[in-house]
């Protein structure tokens, strides 16, 4: 028997796992920008909320909690990951006591106490995580093979705490105590300014490269949309995910140019394009600072490379601008959340521009949820990538990333 099977049948109790294995057995349902819009302003309650939340918020936790069973052994029993796991059998034994069909105002209040209170548990679990990473590299060392399946894994479980943050923050906002920005529905601006939140991006991020390097590029912004008559850019969206990304693609444009120019030279602007299309909403940040060679640009959206000991600290103690932590890969979570993507086009030797598509209409915009089913098991079972395409291959060697595709598809 597995260990993490021990480690679970141990502490839930027998009618527990009953019900873990049966709320496994669901497929979380997704929910489109525009369902949770129309939720919030016109169709939803909180009683409805209520009760769509109490079924499937176990669900989305119980998949995911299927899942850290399939991890490497060694990796489940780092002492992080361990706390990290019984975080989510606690907040699952939690959402259980609303179980029952009874919906008092007092239950109503206790389940959105409950949420904020499960919100703050969880607080930490990328920090916490990445602790196990690290003390999985230094217990064990880790091979390409490990290293795809902690890449597989972390997508879908960061993946999955975003959108069970998501769902509790519109439940909190929406029905609690807390105040959210008037024109907003939940997290959701249904009229998001692009612009703003590029600005807004750029300035923060300009003032922590003023702080560490004692220089930062300008940036150049242009806006197109042909498609409507006015010209500035609004769509629905999650304001602080766009922000997010923005302020993460900025650092490193910024490192990127400071660190590629010669010390007491200028540095080159930064240029942005945002573009509205009928399907697409696209911003591109272009820099010049050198860029990354081909063969790297995956490294940056890997947990494992991204996890590294913090960096030196300028004097002062201010933090770094940019890079050891998992700014790319969450990045391109929250892109990919409801159906957009980040790329990175770089030009080794000139420039990089990565470019964050996001979808213009809120009913394309749907939660992409990690659902357990046998092909997400089998990945965890694969052992040896089968290799189909002619390779150098050598044990060990080459990037982990290059077998990606190979050993993706010797699974389906
Ligand atoms: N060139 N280009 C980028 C980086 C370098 C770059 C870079 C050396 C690498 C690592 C890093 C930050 C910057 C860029 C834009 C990007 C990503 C990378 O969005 O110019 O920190 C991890």
């Amino acid at each position: 028997m597995k260990l993490s099977r021990i480690f679970f049948s141990n502490v839930m109790s027998g009618l527990r796992w009953a019900s873990f294995e049966k709320y496994a057995t669901f497929n979380p349902s997704p929910l489109s920008l525009k369902q949770l819009l129309e939720f919030g302003s016109k169709t939803g309650s909180q009683e409805l909320s209520f009760n769509f939340l109490r079924n499937e918020l176990p669900v989305r936790m119980a998949n995911i909690m299927k899942e850290i069973n399939h991890l490497p052994e060694n990796l489940l029993q780092m002492p992080s990951v361990s706390l990290v796991m019984s975080w989510y059998e606690q907040s699952f034994k939690e959402l259980l006591h609303f179980e029952e069909n009874n919906t008092s105002d007092k239950t109503l209040t206790d389940f959105t106490d409950t949420l904020t209170h499960i919100r703050n548990r969880h607080a930490n679990v990328v920090e916490t995580m990445a602790q196990g990473i690290i003390e999985l590299k230094e217990t064990y060392g880790v091979d390409g093979n490990t290293n795809n399946r902690i890449q597989y894994f972390l997508d879908r479980f960061y993946m999955s705490r975003i959108s069970i943050r998501m769902l509790i923050n519109q439940h909190t906002l929406l029905f609690g105590s807390q105040l959210a920005h008037p024109r907003h529905i939940g997290c959701i601006d249904p009229s998001c300014n692009v612009l703003d939140v590029v600005q807004d991006a750029y300035e923060n991020a300009r003032f922590l490269c003023d702080q560490y390097y004692l220089i930062s590029p300008e940036v150049d912004i242009i806006t197109k949309n042909p498609l409507e008559k006015e010209s500035t850019i609004n769509m629905v969206y999650v304001p602080s995910h766009l922000y997010h990304m923005l302020f993460e693609l900025f650092k490193n444009a910024m490192r990127a140019v400071v660190e590629h120019s010669p010390p007491d030279g200028d540095v080159p602007k930064l240029n942005v394009m945002i573009s509205k299309g009928s399907e697409d909403l696209t911003i591109r940040l272009s820099d010049v600072g050198g860029g990354v060679p081909r063969s790297k640009v995956d490294q940056l959206f890997q947990y494992m490379y991204s996890t590294a000991p913090q960096p030196d600290r300028s004097g002062d103690g201010s933090a770094p601008l940019a890079g050891y932590g998992y700014g790319l890969p969450l990045s391109r979570l929250y892109a990919r959340y409801f159906q957009g993507d980040l790329v990175l086009n770089s030009v080794e030797g000139y420039g990089t521009d990565a470019v964050i598509y996001l979808k213009v209409l809120s009913d394309e915009a749907n939660e992409h949820l990690p659902v357990y089913n046998k092909t997400a098991s089998k990945v965890y079972e694969t052992d040896i990538p089968i290799h189909d395409w002619s390779s150098p291959w050598s044990p060990g060697g080459g990037s982990a990333s290059r077998t990606y595709t190979t050993w993706a598809r010797s699974l389906s």
